[in-house]
């Protein structure tokens, strides 16, 4: 699985090399995210648009912008904004809303709906719950046929944390929300809870 930091750099990469080719009509907005305009400007150097670097060169500035996406990492973890799970950033916006229209928002920013697939994951999206001291529902589903929890891709569960006596809505209760001492419950779709995505 392709790691977290890796997708933030070939993130950063598409950025960058559509440049070598096109003009470059989004740098000047881009120079002026701190931070981010001296990186473009130690890419950018003579040429009026991004060279192609020597690949140590390009290594050395990647590694730097890994290393600086690492302490805004801590820094936000430290906040309480974000918390960390292995490769995984569990975030909320704050907000409570239905099953679809939270994993909704969660896509729109390039995320899904929080999943925990082990006991690390389901402790770090307990924070998130804790902190605000709001069910939220999570990333799993009841299948309609076969009335089992998977996970949204249709995938079996390979985690569960349910309450005792849970799940005990089969058919009815097709959505899983995360109580605030981090036990699973199958519940209706249509309730507001908090909004915790994954990335
Ligand atoms: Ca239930």
């Amino acid at each position: 699985m392709r790691s977290y930091s890796f997708c933030m750099l070939t993130a950063a990469a598409a950025l960058l090399v559509p440049c070598h080719a096109l003009s470059c009509p989004g740098l000047p907005e881009l120079s002026n995210i701190p931070g981010l305009g001296g990186l473009l400007r130690l890419l950018s150097k003579n040429s009026d648009c991004l060279p192609i670097s020597p690949d140590t060169e390009f290594s050395d500035v990647l590694e730097n912008f890994r290393q600086r996406l690492s302490r805004l990492e801590g820094a936000l973890t430290l906040k309480g904004k974000i918390a960390k799970a292995g490769e995984k950033i569990i975030a909320s916006n704050g907000k409570k809303a239905d099953f679809s229209s939270a994993l909704e928002s969660c896509e729109k920013t390039g995320g899904t709906l929080a999943t925990p697939m082990n006991k690390e994951e389901n402790r770090a999206i307990l924070g998130i719950v804790e902190q605000y001291n709001s069910y939220a529902y999570l990333g799993i589903k009841e299948n309609e046929t076969s009335g089992q929890f998977e996970y949204m891709n249709g995938t079996p569960l390979n985690y569960t944390n349910w309450y005792q006596y849970e799940p005990n809505g089969k058919g009815t209760e097709k959505c899983v929300e995360m109580y605030t001492n981090g036990n699973w419950n199958d519940r209706k779709c249509n309730l507001y809870r908090l909004t915790i995505c994954e990335f």
